[in-house]
């Protein structure tokens, strides 16, 4: 902290009214190296908090946490607060198992006052605080802080709809434009935010429509023009949306300029009504690599702080995102009829290659994880074969979509549901633990998963030749395996038997498969011979394997990466249950709670998911009975 000369100096945001302009502005400069250090080591969003350094600094010059409620969208961006709250020494412990959250989280400080980490409902919880404050006869301040992208969303409008029409006072919305969702932002919404800045509006068709006057008419016609446009000009005041919604609009004002923004801060005290203020600012200011490249810079894994090289080891192994957008486009040379969509994760779910080679095929809705799935549904309508990328804790956006407007209407879509399971240090609010546990139960769809990089081409090829609702889930990270060039369909509900054993099954799915194998071979060390299943389909199971294992083993467990109440070892529990079954099972899987974030490696070893711990595991509870005995 000493090589920060006005840093080492704060203890928290109160003191920054102690301090001169030119100290101030300091600071901001101090925040942003004391960030860049530390995602540096640790990962993170670096480009969205350092292109909101001297948002936060104003916003606590203007308005006291203690009292205002301050609420940011995502909470991604919040590193210079999280400092100048009560983090900064805490803040070298960011993302860490233990460490503070990446994001804002109500339990890690009275000063986040609502936690986030998925986008767009800034606006819904600061209206509840305001009107909660209303009603306890409380003046102070609400802020939520949304980005352009943020503002993409559906529910960031239902939001604005909700308080237009409650027209509460204290109420103020920040809109951070920076162009940028993690891709450079799409929409009408963005076309918008975007005239209103460039203030093009009428630049192009008016300079043609004068030249042609003057051509056609001489001077006076284009005094008339003159005045016609300036009748247009008042047709579009910036932010004319908003003030319809019942907001004041301010701006666009320069969202890096600390003295300009306190002022306007400070203005709008004496307004009434809600007020929206438009400030523009560039993700990754004052980072050159950051600046250049804000795609990668929006998250990065640790990286070199002076050439701005990421320090990742390479690894020859695809990802499975690239596995799966390298099969899709495969696939998509093959037959026109494929689309892909995504809401606004193409970077993250391997579709690039896909958006670069078939952009009139490609649709980055924005992030609008309902409307994407009931977008695909009219594709599909139409006879194309759409294949809707999420990540599995977004997907959770969409789910009344994917009931409503797929499964029940019968439509061929592929989920491809990325980042299934444990995600590490994105932690609670990421983790895509609960997709296996909600889509089962719905009617109409296939849930898979593939066991490696192989069977997640050829799942993909199945869904999209299989003319259902099919949902194919895999893990963040490097995927196993080796890859083959041709595509192999894959029957419905099959499993594989991997390895046939005696007294013991173990069913397993997904990333768990490959490490089942090796519990087997632990296990084959003490004496034990394991059966082993590839169970890479949830729903429909294969009830004839399944018949077979659980006549023929008596002890039973089954490995997945979701949630354990309600996941593919509780659709085993009701099939014996069902049957009438004798059988001994135990579960493993992600407990009852919600998992915190750190390392997966970590996370795993604490959660008892290892190979050698669930070996052991296997091994205590047949010698200790402690089974489950279900019939
Ligand atoms: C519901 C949901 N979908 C997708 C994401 C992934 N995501 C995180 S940040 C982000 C872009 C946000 O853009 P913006 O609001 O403009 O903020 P910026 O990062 O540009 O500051 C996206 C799509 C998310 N967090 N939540």
């Amino acid at each position: 902290m000493n090589e920060y000369k006005i840093l080492s100096k704060i203890n928290n945001y109160k003191d920054l009214h102690n301090l001169s302009q030119d100290d101030i502005k300091q600071l901001a400069e101090e925040i942003r190296s004391y960030i860049i250090d530390i995602t540096s080591k640790k990962g993170g969003h670096i480009g969205p908090s350092l292109g909101v350094v001297e948002l936060t600094i104003a916003l606590l010059l203007s308005f006291d946490p203690e009292k205002d409620k301050i609420v940011w969208d995502i909470g991604h961006q919040a590193y210079s607060y999280k400092i100048l709250t009560d983090r900064k020494e805490r803040f070298k412990t960011l993302r860490e198992y233990k460490g503070i959250s990446g994001f804002t989280k109500i339990k890690e400080s009275k000063y986040d006052h609502f936690g986030a980490g998925h986008s767009s409902t800034s606006i819904s919880a600061a209206l509840g605080m305001r009107v909660g404050k209303d009603l306890k006869k409380d003046d102070n301040y609400v802020v939520a802080i949304i980005g352009d992208g943020a503002m993409t969303a559906g529910q960031a409008f239902e939001g604005l709809n909700n308080a237009g029409w409650l027209d509460p006072s204290k109420f103020v919305i920040i809109l951070n434009d920076n162009q940028m969702s993690i891709s450079p932002n799409v929409g009408a919404i963005y076309t918008y935010f975007n005239r209103i800045i460039t203030n093009k509006v009428f630049q192009k068709p008016r300079r043609a429509l004068k030249v042609a006057a003057n051509k056609l008419f001489g001077e006076s016609a284009v005094s008339v023009l003159k005045k016609l446009e300036e009748y247009a000009k008042g047709l579009f005041t910036p932010g004319i949306i908003f003030e319809e919604l019942g907001f004041k609009y301010i701006g666009p004002i320069d969202g890096h300029s600390i003295f300009s923004l306190r002022e306007t801060f400070e203005n709008i005290k004496n307004m009434q009504g809600p007020i929206l203020i438009h400030v523009i600012t560039k993700k990754g200011k004052g980072y050159k690599p950051a600046e250049e490249n804000p795609v990668s810079y929006h998250g990065m894994s640790p990286f070199d702080k002076i050439t701005g090289a990421p320090v990742k080891k390479k690894t020859n192994q695809p990802t499975w995102s690239k596995v799966f957008g390298e099969a899709l486009v495969e696939l998509a040379r093959q037959d026109k009829k494929i689309v892909a969509i995504t809401p606004a994760m193409r970077e993250g779910s391997g579709l690039v290659k896909f958006s670069q080679e078939f952009p009139d095929r490609f649709f980055d809705v924005g992030i609008a994880e309902q409307h994407a799935a009931t977008f695909a549904g009219g594709l599909a309508v139409e006879g194309l074969k759409p294949v809707l990328a999420y990540y599995s804790t977004f997907l959770q956006r969409g789910y009344d979509q994917v009931i409503h407007d797929l499964a029940l209407q019968e439509l061929p879509v592929v989920l491809a549901i990325d980042r299934a399971g444990l995600v590490g240090e994105d932690g609670p609010t990421h983790h895509g633990v609960f997709d296996i546990a909600f889509l089962r139960c719905i009617p109409n769809i296939i849930i898979s998963a593939p066991k490696d990089a192989q069977e997640l081409r050829d799942l993909l090829y199945t869904g999209i030749t299989s003319g259902k609702l099919f949902a194919i889930r895999y893990p963040r990270g490097t995927a196993y395996g080796e890859i083959k060039k041709e595509f192999k369909k894959i029957e419905i509900g099959s499993w594989e038997l991997l390895e046939e054993g005696r007294d013991i099954a173990i069913l397993a799915t997904g990333k768990y498969v490959y490490r089942a194998l090796k519990v087997k071979d632990i296990l084959k060390t003490k004496g034990l011979n394991p059966t082993i299943i590839n169970a890479r389909f949830i729903k429909p199971m294969d009830t004839k394997m399944l018949d077979y294992i659980l006549k023929t083993h008596e002890y039973i467990f089954t490995m997945e990466d979701g949630v354990i109440n309600g996941g593919f070892g509780s659709s085993v529990i009701e099939y014996i249950s069902d049957n009438k079954y004798k059988n001994n099972i135990k579960r493993f899987g992600i407990p009852d709670r919600f998992i915190e974030h750190g390392k997966i490696d970590i996370l795993e070893e604490k959660l008892g998911l290892t190979s050698e711990k669930l070996a052991l595991e296997i091994e205590k509870s047949l010698e200790d009975r402690s089974f489950k005995i279900v019939g």
